[in-house]
């Protein structure tokens, strides 16, 4: 392709871009410049949310450029808590993704590795939690990927009964609490990391048909280009 070509190719391809960002909705912290509001909870149970306190931000290390850690701050189990402010909407990333990295230096306890929700459903304050794998002892980063479908979550405990979709909807939409794990060690011995935390919602069908537009409408843009 020549250089002329591609000047005038570049806005089309600018306006592609731009209209594929806008149908990729998500939430996203990259750790990249501070700790971005997030800190450490201890917590006695899943439903009740203990002592915070601040996590460290490190300016190199992470799964890309900077990430938050936290030495385990107690015997109890700890968490690291995004900062949500209560009644926050996430319900447009139901059906879609959660997307962490995360390393610990320790794995000998699995009991706390979940991440855990709370919002509100019915009038009433509920968490729900859903397992994920623990880290490698080494310290390297893991990639995680939640589903944000109800069947894969569960009311209070590890052992719940699953919300059903109205109920995980109405909690997405109302959220108060958003914990990523951090105990994984048997004792008050381990760090843990977190990085690129990303919520991403699946494109809705309208989204779809505006993207395809804007498709054939750049491709009609080309082969005018073209026939000149
Ligand atoms: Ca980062």
């Amino acid at each position: 392709m020549r250089t002329s070509q591609w000047s005038a190719w570049r806005p089309l391809v600018a306006a592609l871009v731009g209209s594929i960002a806008v149908a990729a909705a998500a939430q996203s912290w990259t750790f990249d410049g501070d700790a971005q509001g997030w800190q450490a909870r201890d917590l006695t149970s899943y439903t009740e949310i203990g002592d915070a306190s601040d996590v460290v931000w490190n300016e190199t290390g992470g799964a890309s450029g900077g990430y938050i850690s936290k030495f385990d701050p107690s015997v109890r189990s700890y968490f690291l808590e995004a900062p949500i402010a209560a009644g926050s909407d996430y319900s447009s990333f139901v059906g879609g993704s959660l997307a962490f990295s995360l390393r610990s230096d320790f794995n000998d306890w699995v009991n706390d590795n979940v991440v855990i929700f709370r919002g509100v459903t019915g009038g009433v304050s509920t968490t729900i939690v859903t397992t994920v794998p623990v880290p490698d002892p080494t310290g390297a980063w893991l990639s995680y990927t939640v589903d944000l479908d109800a069947a894969n979550f569960h009311v209070g405990s590890r052992d719940g009964s699953a919300p059903s979709a109205v109920q995980f909807a109405e909690i997405m939409g109302s959220l108060s609490t958003f914990l990523l794990p951090g105990e994984f060690g048997n004792g008050v011995k381990e760090t843990t990391g977190i990085d690129s935390v990303r919520f991403t919602a699946i494109p809705e069908p309208s989204t779809y048909a505006a993207l395809v537009g804007g498709a054939a409408l750049a491709l009609v843009a080309i082969r005018r280009y073209r026939r000149r």
